[in-house]
């Protein structure tokens, strides 16, 4: 990451990098993409699906997986060579290192000790899909504005086709991922997770504070925008007569429980750097979310919450570059009081 880009990702919370994906990864990556396509139109056929709503390709095979730190769970696998190697492609790999290994920028908490600090994982991924938009096409919501500073993962966004300036898609609020701003937005008066941007089908509220403008975010096929989970942020109504195509992969430092979709580590085709990413950490920084353990049963794999021996409740804030926030380290009661109380 150059300076430019460290300055731009501080001051918006988010980055576009250009040209991370050539013409042979892009061609790779559409032509599997367009084998789930059509499984998905077929499906929908079937099943009467409203065609515009926007989705999801979560489908994969999987495998019933035991990793090394002796887990037993049924983990996802990639679709193709192409989407394995975005797990550590290589213009992004160094920016996750840094981003998630260096604490003065809010993800990592400052306690975690220097060698784990480059060791992030791939939480997990979602791809997503829109049809070119039709006349005939009824009218298109979009999303509302989530995530908040006390988040502490990142995401990798990769654009499989154009993404116009009036397309839609990816949208955020410049520069709320620093709590004096997202205050600015949380102090605005009305429903502003819903009404955030002019579009044929939505409007932002009249009365939205200029100093955290909502950026729609443009990008060629092939481009990465990288965008923190601290920043507020949601899909703007698909208005391209083109489709989108996008992929999403979010990455945690290490040790930090967030969705934590399972992967099938014993896939062979995954190099052995590509494994070390998608395995869970072997201990932890933090704990699994109550509403997320059907994805994984923790209960049966004591590893994955076994703590880190430098667990602590809470992440200095004084090792932070000007305006960030610390990351939220979820712990249950019982653990905080644990640590608290100087036991374990
Ligand atoms: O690009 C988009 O559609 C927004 C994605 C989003 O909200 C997310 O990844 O959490």
């Amino acid at each position: 990451m150059d300076d430019a880009m460290r300055d731009t990702f501080a001051r918006q919370g988010y980055v576009v990098v250009p040209d991370v994906l050539n013409q042979q990864q892009l061609d790779k990556l559409n032509e599997v993409y367009d084998q789930h396509i059509e499984e998905l139109e077929e499906m929908r056929s079937k099943g009467g699906t409203d065609k515009k709503i926007r989705f999801s390709i979560t489908w994969r095979d999987t495998h019933q997986t035991t990793d090394r730190h002796g887990n037993t769970y049924v983990g996802r696998r990639f679709w193709s060579k192409a989407y394995r190697d975005l797990i550590d492609n290589e213009t992004m790999l160094p920016i996750l290192e840094e981003i998630l290994g260096d604490p003065s920028w809010g993800h990592a908490p400052a306690h975690m000790p220097a060698e784990l600090r480059p060791l992030f994982r791939l939480d997990h991924d979602n791809i997503h899909y829109k049809p070119g938009r039709k006349p005939t096409d009824g009218p298109d919501k979009g999303g509302t504005l989530h995530g908040g500073t006390g988040s502490f993962h990142i995401t990798c966004v990769y654009e499989l086709k154009t993404v116009g300036p009036d397309d839609g898609g990816f949208g955020c609020v410049a520069g709320t991922h620093k709590p004096a701003n997202e205050q600015k937005l949380l102090d605005i008066d009305g429903d502003w997770r819903r009404n955030w941007c002019d579009t044929e089908w939505t409007s932002q509220l009249p009365n939205w504070d200029e100093d955290v403008p909502v950026h729609r975010v443009e990008a060629k096929a092939g481009d990465c925008i990288l965008f923190t989970e601290k920043l507020k942020h949601g899909t703007i109504p698909w208005a391209g007569s083109g489709e989108r195509r996008t992929l999403f992969c979010k990455y945690v430092p290490f040790g930090m429980h967030h969705h934590d979709v399972a992967y099938d580590t014993n896939d062979p085709e995954l190099t052995e750097r590509q494994k070390r990413i998608v395995e869970f950490s072997p201990c932890w920084f933090n704990e699994p979310r109550e509403d997320k353990d059907i994805l994984c049963d923790y209960s049966a794999n004591p590893a994955l919450t076994k703590l880190h021996p430098l667990a602590h409740v809470e992440s200095d804030p004084s090792v932070l570059l000007p305006g960030m926030s610390p990351p939220h380290i979820r712990l249950t009661d019982e653990t905080r009081t644990m640590l608290s109380t100087g036991g374990g």
